[in-house]
């Protein structure tokens, strides 16, 4: 035990910390989390890592925390004594920010500021070191392209100026109290599990569930939008790179190619065999059936299945991201397994299989039944 190397995922419950607790296992990690209490089980992507504490050798750990309670995440930082911090937990749906600024400046922001300080206050600033999740979010409005560790930031959203925050103090830590903590500047990074109201799985589920007549139309906001996007088990890697270097310093994590939303739209259904043709401008924009090569979905040549809803604008929008990941290629070796037809192929081939269990139990007729019925 004592020659394992201990690490502390804060957000292990959501799509990074997911992919990171199995990384970082697989390599002989001792992992602690810090997970939310919620009325219903939320340790769905965790589940398959799962130990039972009542065995042998666990090596994961689960501890109910918020970011938002100091005294709770000093004392798990205290009894884990961990070796590396990763920072992952976040409100981190930035359309959701708008409606919610004041605890997403409290939980992304001064959240932050809570570990490090825990950190420095229990005497580990030479022990542990931190992983901040910052985001490409902070470059905003365009200033240049492609974004790198030297592009001025513009944040336009609630979310992004507290990761400014958040990026700041990280930085500010390192440099008046000699820490080891680094921000990772990931760009949009997605998977199988990645949450259901961020644009990518939005897409892929609806695209799944039209094909296989669950669903008939899937509404979008701003279809012009561009993003650089990668898949997440590419990009918790570098997070564990960024820790493992000869010294503490920022990164940008991208592919370096960008994409609009309206041709991610198009790729997923690709998948599924179905050719979109988008016709219109603006809010009247809509998306038609072309054509369809898989006999087993009866999608009509012709029908409508994607149109605009003003609803999923955002008061203040960020057009492009692409970002220009070559420091870290060259000065930790980064590369990635996946490019976006593989991240929309991965991701359509999981939505497709869990539609399809929804299609046997509506058959079963189990689909509409209530926990109350
Ligand atoms: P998710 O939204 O999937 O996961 C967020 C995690 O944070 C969940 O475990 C969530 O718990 C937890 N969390 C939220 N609020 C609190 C709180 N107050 N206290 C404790 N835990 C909390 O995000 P991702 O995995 O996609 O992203 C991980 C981090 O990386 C986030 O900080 C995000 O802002 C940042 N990021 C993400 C990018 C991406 O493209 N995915 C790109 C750049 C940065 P619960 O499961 O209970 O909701
Ligand atoms: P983003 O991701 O805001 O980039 O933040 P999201 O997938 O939510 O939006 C990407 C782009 O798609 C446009 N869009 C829509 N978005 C959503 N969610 N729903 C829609 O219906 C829709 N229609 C169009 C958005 O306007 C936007 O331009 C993600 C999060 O993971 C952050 O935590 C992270 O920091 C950044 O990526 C990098």
């Amino acid at each position: 035990m004592a020659d394992k190397k201990v690490a502390l995922i804060t957000g292990i419950t959501g799509q990074d910390g997911s992919y990171l607790a199995e990384f970082l296992l697989k390599k002989g990690y001792i992992v602690h989390g810090v997970k939310r209490r919620s009325s219903l089980f939320n340790t769905d992507r965790i589940d398959h890592l799962y130990q039972d504490v009542h065995e042998n050798n666990v090596n994961l750990h689960l501890h109910f925390g918020d970011m938002t309670d100091s005294m709770n995440l000093t004392r798990i930082i205290q009894e884990t004594q961990p070796d590396e911090i990763y920072n992952l937990a976040a409100m981190s749906h930035v359309a959701v920010s708008f409606e919610t600024p004041e605890y997403v400046a409290n939980a992304d922001g001064t959240g932050t500021l809570r570990i490090l300080e825990a950190v420095k206050l229990l005497g580990l600033t030479n022990k542990t070191r931190i992983y901040q999740a910052s985001t490409s979010e902070l470059y905003g409005k365009v200033q240049e392209t492609p974004q790198s560790e030297t592009t001025p930031f513009y944040p336009r959203s609630p979310y992004a100026v507290a990761k400014m925050y958040a990026y700041w103090i990280t930085v500010n830590y390192r440099e008046a109290y000699g820490m080891f903590a680094c921000n990772g500047i990931l760009f949009n990074h997605e998977s199988p599990v990645r949450g259901e109201t961020f644009v990518t799985r939005k897409i892929t589920r609806a695209a799944s569930k039209i094909a296989l007549g669950l669903q008939d139309k899937l509404y979008l906001g701003n279809l012009d939008a561009k993003r650089d996007w990668g898949h997440a088990k590419d990009y918790v890697r570098m997070m564990w790179m960024i820790l493992q270097a000869d010294e503490p310093e920022d990164w940008v994590i991208a592919t370096g190619q960008t994409t609009t939303v309206r041709d991610f739209v198009k790729m997923a259904f690709k998948y599924a065999g179905i050719e979109l043709e988008f016709k219109g401008k603006g809010v009247d924009e809509k998306a038609y059936v072309v054509s369809c090569s898989n006999p087993e979905y009866q999608v009509e040549i012709g029908k409508e299945v994607v149109a605009v809803d003003p609803r999923y604008f955002r008061p203040t929008e960020v057009d492009l991201l692409l970002g220009d990941p070559s420091k870290a290629e060259q000065k930790l070796g980064w590369n990635r397994e996946y490019n976006l037809e593989e991240l929309v192929f991965d991701m359509m081939k999981s939505d497709l299989k869990l539609m399809t269990k929804d299609v046997y139990l509506q058959e079963g007729g189990y689909k509409t039944m209530s926990y109350y019925e």
